[in-house]
């Protein structure tokens, strides 16, 4: 088979390397076998035998190429949005008032169930191209808008849809443990029931990669998540948790102790949940999107993640309640600003350790074997992908060792 060559870059290949930042290579070349990384290195190292094979060359024009962009936490997925509540609040409305008009999650259900599978992919696709658009080439998308099989299963076929629409990576969470529906009100274990029902039916149509819950007071306890993660576990799914977004439940502890793929917010994460993470490898999935737009101000505790070793990932959480946002690069930043990640540990948290918050070592990192999936920047240096806000220097994406 014909071999592709990419050269006239330097690559970050993300590779942990505490003496090389970004596991950089200057004057780089990179060679792709089909959907695999075939060979990367300095340009002067590469094999002739290599480099005669190659039917295809690029000159990368000086452009720095990193792995593709993991966004591994968004609920891309649902129907209209909530600028009208945004507009009442700001207005002066209470939380309460919005709740009473039927706003909040539960005007987001309402819109998800109403809208037929066509809507609800062509209003998702919009947010999907402007992540396609910053190189992303994997992402996670969550039900949890539907509540219902019906609506739940429309989610998922929707997202599994995208994903062979476009060309991108998408993995499905199971997340019916959102929130209480309203015809379950103040009957939320009785709701536990019916996702416990639904899970097993959706899985085995091939819908569902993995299982996530909201762990919170005004959600789920932590006894009603462990009920959920048992169910998980015996079907073999993997399982990952929202976890100390707005107050400290024990959900990581929890988590971790079900192997969690990652748990994700964590402002008020507990040191012995950091502890617990990291004795199950458990990655830290931080948000700053919903950080700002909560206008939060407990800071997640990056510096006790960093003590203990718990690999930071980063991602947009797309929805249109608390991040109403689909570019990754701002959240970059965002992580840099307001959580005081070094741009270096930002970068891998939307590659190295997206991969590993989602359970995929076939990619995150530029490395033979690896999926050929990368993307040419117009940048000088990493360090300005976290630099600047709202730009997009993404000249190329390539997935799947193909031109996108
Ligand atoms: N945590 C959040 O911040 C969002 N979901 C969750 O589990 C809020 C989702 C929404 O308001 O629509
Ligand atoms: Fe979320």
């Amino acid at each position: 088979m014909s071999l592709k060559l990419w050269q006239g870059c330097s690559v970050a290949t993300m590779l942990p390397n505490p003496a090389v930042p970004y596991g950089l290579i200057e004057d780089a070349a990179l060679v792709v076998d089909g959907a695999l990384l075939r060979w990367v290195g300095e340009r002067r190292d590469l094999p002739p035998e290599l480099a005669r094979r190659c039917g295809q060359q690029h000159d990368a024009g000086g452009a720095l190429i990193t792995p593709g962009l993991i966004d591994c936490h968004s609920h891309l997925v649902y129907a209209g949005d909530r600028s009208d509540e945004f507009e009442l609040r700001l207005n002066g409305a209470t939380y309460e008032e919005i709740a009473r008009r039927g706003g909040g999650i539960a005007s987001t259900v309402q819109a998800t169930r109403s809208a037929s599978p066509e809507e609800l992919k062509t209003q998702s696709r919009v947010r999907l191209q402007q992540l396609l658009g910053e190189g992303v080439t994997t992402l996670e998308i969550k039900s949890g808008y539907g509540l219902t099989l019906e609506h739940e299963r429309k989610m998922l076929q929707v997202a599994r849809e995208l994903g062979q629409e476009h060309a991108v990576s998408i993995r499905t969470t199971f997340l019916g443990a959102h929130a209480v529906p309203p015809e379950f009100a103040a009957r939320t274990d009785d709701y536990l029931d019916e996702v416990l029902r639904m899970l097993p039916l959706l899985q085995a149509e091939g819908l569902v990669d993995a299982v996530d819950a909201f762990c919170e007071r005004i959600a789920f306890s932590p006894a009603q998540t462990a009920r959920l993660f048992e169910a998980a576990r015996q079907l073999g799914l993997p399982v990952k948790l929202h976890a100390e977004q707005l107050s400290d439940s024990g959900g990581a502890e929890l988590a971790a102790g079900f192997g969690a793929l990652s748990c994700d917010h964590l402002e008020w994460l507990s040191e012995q949940g950091a502890q617990a993470m990291a004795k199950a490898g458990s990655v830290a999935v931080l948000l700053p999107g919903a950080f700002y737009f909560l206008r939060e101000s407990r800071l997640p505790p990056v510096d006790l993640l960093r003590r203990h070793q718990v690999p930071m990932a980063i991602a947009t959480d797309c929805n249109p309640g608390s991040s109403p946002c689909s570019s990754l690069l701002l959240m970059l930043n965002m992580a840099c600003t307001l959580f005081r990640l070094t741009p270096q540990e930002a970068l891998a948290g939307v590659t190295r350790q997206a991969a590993q918050a989602l359970g995929l070592p076939d990619r995150g990192v530029l490395a033979p074997g690896k999926r050929a999936d990368f993307v040419l920047w117009d940048v000088r240096q990493a360090a300005q992908l976290s630099y600047a806000l709202g730009a997009n220097p993404c000249i190329q994406t390539i997935f799947n060792g193909e031109v996108r």
